[in-house]
């Protein structure tokens, strides 16, 4: 749920980047990390193991600045894919009001990724936060390797879902900011519902989406962006959850 600091006049969201493990999460965070202005973003915490594992979680603050009357911040997490660590990515999941799915495109990888998507599914239920109402964009990353699931069979499974779909090399830094557009895209039309955000704070999705596509250095249009997402649904938010 975001908070709002009316003494402050501070907005945070918080997005979380949930997946199995090595699908590439923390390598998203470390690319919007790498984007951003050194004023925009406080210090990446990530706590990990010898071997490179997200033991714990990472979080990175990113200060978006004057959003309407408001200054917006935005706090991505991700949680550690492995399977042992669930009661940990129960609780990073608390109080998100948004999610980026990372799916590993490795076919070998279908079975663990299914099984992440439907342990989101439960972890969010036993938060309390219903996944029908909350923003979830798809990220199918590592396209760069040989062996990977094809571009038909996504566009096939992102037409049964209504989740947006991305495809991403994390690694290049390709889908990136494209996920996380989307994924803001999303979130902003389900708080504008919520909180009626434009009217009570002056706000304007379309120049919000510009501001943060700018600071991750970002020349092309929204639309554009928008335009990369390969299925699902990215306009029609949830229409039978609207009253
Ligand atoms: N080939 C390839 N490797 C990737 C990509 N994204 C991440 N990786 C690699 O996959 C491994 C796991 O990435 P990491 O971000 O730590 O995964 P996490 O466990 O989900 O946080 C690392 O060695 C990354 O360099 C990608 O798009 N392509
Ligand atoms: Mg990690």
């Amino acid at each position: 749920m975001v908070l709002f600091n009316h003494a402050t006049r501070e907005m945070t969201a918080k997005i979380v980047y949930y997946g199995p493990g090595l699908c590439g999460k923390t390598t998203n965070l470390m690319v919007i990390f790498d984007k951003l202005d050194p004023k925009q973003k406080g210090k990446m915490l990530s706590l990990a193991t010898k071997t490179d594992r997200t033991l714990f979680f990472d979080l990175l603050p990113v200060d978006i600045g004057r959003v309407g009357s408001f200054n917006f911040k935005i706090q991505l997490y991700t949680v550690p894919g492995q399977v042992f660590y669930n009661e940990t990515r129960k609780l990073v999941l608390k109080g998100a009001d948004a999610v980026v799915f990372v799916a590993d495109s490795q076919p070998s990888m279908v079975e663990s990724t299914r099984e992440s998507f439907g342990n989101l599914l439960e972890n969010l239920e036993q938060n309390n936060i219903d996944a029908n109402d909350t923003p979830i964009i798809i990220q199918f990353n590592k396209r760069d390797l040989k062996d990977v699931r094809s571009d038909e069979e996504i566009s096939k499974l992102a037409g049964q879902g209504r989740e947006p779909v991305y495809l991403a090399v994390a690694t290049r830094g390709e889908g990136v900011v494209e996920s996380f557009i989307g994924l803001l895209h999303l979130t902003w039309s389900a708080l504008e519902a919520e909180h009626d955000l434009s009217h009570k704070f002056g706000f304007d999705s379309k120049a919000f989406l510009a501001e943060v596509a700018g600071k991750l250095g970002n020349s092309r249009s929204i639309p554009e962006i928008l335009g990369t997402c390969v299925g699902g649904a990215l306009e029609v938010l949830r229409p039978e959850a609207a009253p």
